[in-house]
């Protein structure tokens, strides 16, 4: 069993058009990476398990890429706005682009709850009843994409689980990343959790609302960004009052027309 063999899956879905039976192909890499312990053989299983999952990713693209979906990860520290920017987001884009969710959350459906109510069917991955992985792999994104229509959609987003360090190190075959930052955190973040920043294409600055009640230095904060990801492109937003969202639909709306079959 490796991470992510571990988790279950709840679907959510409004329109009986994308309803579509899930069937199992399920990939199942031969070891139980997991009872092997310490010292370089624990190096080795961990690289192991990197290569399992970038080979299952990029079975992952070329199913996004045939489809011609754009897939998108979303990623950020617990509470830093990932389920309301995308509630907003999806409020925005939808119906025009048909779009669809993964959500994933060591326990509870509360954020597929939230997404489901903006009409676009939404699978959530819970991973707790097996250890609670902190991260979403390739292969449970996999699972998961399968039960959707992919026929019926252009663009697929991807809540990851609420963490600043894991989820950066697993590629679950995406087209792009995007990080969010909320003012709330704190401007050293980009440099504590350089990884996240480095390897995701756009920051989300997220609860500028909340800038006059705060001592959050917003040029630092951007500064620490663009000193580990020069020229990385920041949107300041709110989610709360949809404040500058207009530069990120459109950077959004670009990106999945660009990729449209
Ligand atoms: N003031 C303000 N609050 C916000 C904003 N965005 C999100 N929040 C609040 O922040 C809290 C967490 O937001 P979520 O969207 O659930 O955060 P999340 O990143 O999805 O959280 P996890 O999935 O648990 O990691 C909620 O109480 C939101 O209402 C914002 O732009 N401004
Ligand atoms: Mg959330």
């Amino acid at each position: 069993m490796i991470p992510g063999d571990r988790f279950k899956i709840k679907r959510y879905f409004h329109h009986k058009d994308f309803h579509k039976p899930r069937h199992s192909q399920a990939h199942h890499p031969p070891g139980d990476v997991r009872t092997q312990k310490s010292g370089t053989r624990e190096i080795k299983v961990v690289r192991r398990v990197l290569d399992v999952n970038a080979k299952l990713a990029e079975q992952n693209r070329r199913l996004f890429a045939e489809k011609g979906i754009f897939v998108l990860n979303v990623m950020s520290s617990p509470g830093s706005g990932k389920t309301t920017t995308l509630e907003k987001t999806l409020a925005r884009i939808m119906p025009e682009i048909k779009s669809a969710v993964i959500v994933g959350d060591i326990c509870t459906t509360h954020d597929a709850d939230r997404l489901a109510k903006t009409e676009a069917p939404v699978v959530q991955i819970n991973t707790d009843e097996f250890g609670g992985d902190c991260h979403l792999v390739a292969h449970v994104i996999e699972k998961a994409a399968v039960t959707l229509d992919l026929d019926a959609i252009e663009f697929l987003v991807v809540e990851n689980v609420g963490n600043l360090v894991c989820p950066a190190e697993f590629d679950i075959g995406e087209d792009s990343r995007v990080v969010i930052l909320s003012v709330t955190e704190g401007e050293d973040k980009p440099v504590k959790y350089p990884l996240m920043f480095r390897e995701c294409e756009v920051a989300l600055l997220n609860k500028v609302d909340l800038l006059p009640y705060l001592d959050f230095d917003k040029q630092k904060a951007i500064d620490f960004i663009h000193q580990v990801h020069p020229q990385m492109p920041v949107f300041e937003i709110s989610a709360k009052t949809e404040e500058g969202f207009e530069p990120w639909i459109e950077w959004l709306k670009d990106k999945i027309k660009g990729k449209a079959r």
